[in-house]
């Protein structure tokens, strides 16, 4: 039985969309045995978690049906399961998390927070599992209508903390939710910078929060060249960099597609912020410094 692993840091969660359309790695590991393997291979260069997705958000993505969602995730999370990896499932359905939960996940990501599924939260209630409830307004086909805010920081709370409070109706034990802000859905870039620029606001909600930023549009944005956006490929720096100051500030988690570089941000970002030892010896490294040596 695999369980929720508490690594004392920043926990690194990595994608795995068997989807044939998922913006970064859509149509990659749609077969059961590539996406086993991508797992695999996530899991040995460092993520603490494999999160397992049958069904794109893409902006603009048409809807896969439950059966096929559940076809595509069950043998995956399976597989890993058998081979020890601990998953997650990222679905917006109370029977999808039901039977991935049944194949062995440890942990429901539900990109709605509980909104595109009546029976969802009661589901997760009854369920051996942690929630991830994250803000969410609309499916993807209705998000960029759906990016208007006053003040998305005070909005994107409240509202959150509303599905807080409905997780918890429903009888979700609240030591299990963690909340995520949902970066680019229903947000511009501008909204996803004023969000991570008060992860404050976000953690006084009261709950360990998960980033999901990787390789997102609002980077494309930032290090466009001329009048063209960065590619997607091209966008794994900008996301390292990122996971340092989040696990810098404490969030519980971060969502990315590779996991050794965000590992190694995060023990930077530890080591940085542990204050070093006061030996002898590192006085020698400051003369040396000092002298020109370094
Ligand atoms: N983003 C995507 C999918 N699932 N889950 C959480 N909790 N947070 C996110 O930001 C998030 C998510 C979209 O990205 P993908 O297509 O690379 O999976």
């Amino acid at each position: 039985m695999t369980r929720l692993p508490q690594p004392g840091r920043t926990l690194v969660m990595g994608i795995l969309n068997v989807t044939p359309d998922s913006f970064s790695d859509g149509g990659e590991f749609l077969a059961v045995d590539a996406a086993v393997r991508h797992g695999l291979a996530l899991h040995a260069e460092g993520a603490d978690l494999v999160d397992v997705g049958g069904e794109s958000t893409r902006p603009g993505a048409v809807r896969a049906d439950a059966q096929t969602e559940r076809a595509r995730v069950v043998p995956v999370i399976e597989g890993l399961t058998r081979a020890g990896v601990p998953t997650s499932i990222d679905t917006m359905r109370a029977e999808v998390a039901v039977a991935a939960v049944a194949a062995g996940a440890v942990l429901v990501n539900d990109v709605s927070g509980g909104l595109a599924d009546p029976d969802m939260l009661a589901a997760v209630a009854d369920l051996d599992a942690s929630y991830v409830a994250m803000h969410w307004r609309g499916h993807s086909d209705r998000m960029a209508d759906l990016a208007s805010y006053a003040d998305v920081v005070a909005e994107v709370c409240a509202e959150l903390s509303d599905r807080l409070d409905a997780a918890l109706a429903a009888g979700v034990d609240r030591e299990r939710i963690i909340l995520d802000p949902g970066l680019g859905f229903a947000k511009t870039a501008a909204h996803n910078w004023a969000l991570l620029h008060r992860l404050d606001a976000l953690a006084s909600l009261g709950r360990p929060l998960l980033i999901g930023a990787s390789r997102k549009r609002f980077f494309g944005e930032l290090l466009a060249d001329a009048d063209a956006p960065r590619p997607v490929r091209e966008r794994e720096d900008a996301g390292v960099a990122l996971t340092a100051l989040l696990a810098a500030a404490g969030v519980w988690g971060v969502r990315t597609h590779t996991a050794r570089p965000h590992r190694d941000a995060i023990a930077v970002a530890s080591r940085w912020g542990t204050p070093p030892p006061a030996r002898p010896q590192d006085r020698v490294g400051e003369e040396e410094v000092a002298d020109g040596a370094g």
